[in-house]
């Protein structure tokens, strides 16, 4: 994995990373990810904490599966890893490639957008992407959870309205695949009650999914 930074005016690095990371995802295993963006509070720390910095890195932890995490920070560059006064960040698929980019927001200072760019063997891994569409729960399907199940593994994620400080994410949820071409099966729990079962969803397309009648549309990755 690794993530390429870019700067302009106030956008963006870019990160490049061999695999979609989502900072809502549980999973048994799978390639998932957290982002943790850091900065103190305060700007005169160091005055009275000589150890504490009001700029940090960011942390980035990779899920292991088994409730295991490993931090991947530093592997990603130091354009990313550099110390920042973080204060919120979002994530998005924003070129439709099927990999979540990533958003910082620092305090008095530039927005980041780190795009995840992947590298090598890596490049081959896939992902799925569902877009809910809610009938009889709220229209965008905000506090279903979805179970995905693909080559043995399972993952599952809730789709939130938001995760970090004034930041709002995309209301698509984004699975990491690996090797596997297609989802073995995907359950919906919908707010309503309501349980949506599917099975042997292709990967490579983002599906919308609306409550009580499965996947009504798709959209392949790449076209933007
Ligand atoms: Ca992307």
């Amino acid at each position: 994995m690794k993530l390429r930074a870019q700067k302009s005016a106030a956008l963006p690095c870019s990160l490049s990373a061999s695999d979609v990371f989502s900072s809502t995802t549980t999973s048994t295993a799978g390639p998932t990810f957290s982002f943790v963006a850091n900065g103190h509070i305060d700007a005169d720390i160091q005055r009275v904490q000589a150890n504490v910095k009001y700029a940090m890195p960011p942390h980035l932890f990779r899920n292991l599966g088994k409730g295991k995490f490993e931090e991947v920070t530093k592997s990603l560059g130091q354009a990313f890893a550099s110390p920042r006064v973080g204060r919120g960040a979002a994530y998005a698929d924003i070129n439709n490639d099927g990999r979540l980019d990533l958003l910082l927001s620092t305090n008095g200072g530039p927005v980041y957008l780190f795009r995840n760019e992947a590298q090598g063997a890596a490049a081959s891994n896939h992902s799925l992407r569902i877009k809910l569409t809610g009938t009889k729960s709220n229209r965008n399907g905000i506090g279903s959870t979805v179970q995905l199940s693909a080559g043995g593994e399972t993952q599952t994620q809730m789709l939130r309205s938001g995760s970090s400080y004034l930041s709002a994410s995309e209301l698509v949820l984004t699975f990491g695949l690996a090797h596997n071409d297609k989802a073995d099966t995907i359950e919906i729990r919908w707010p309503s009650g309501q349980i949506d079962r599917l099975s042997n969803a292709a990967a490579g397309q983002t599906v919308t999914v609306t409550e009580g009648k499965g996947i009504t549309s798709t959209r392949k990755f790449g076209k933007q």
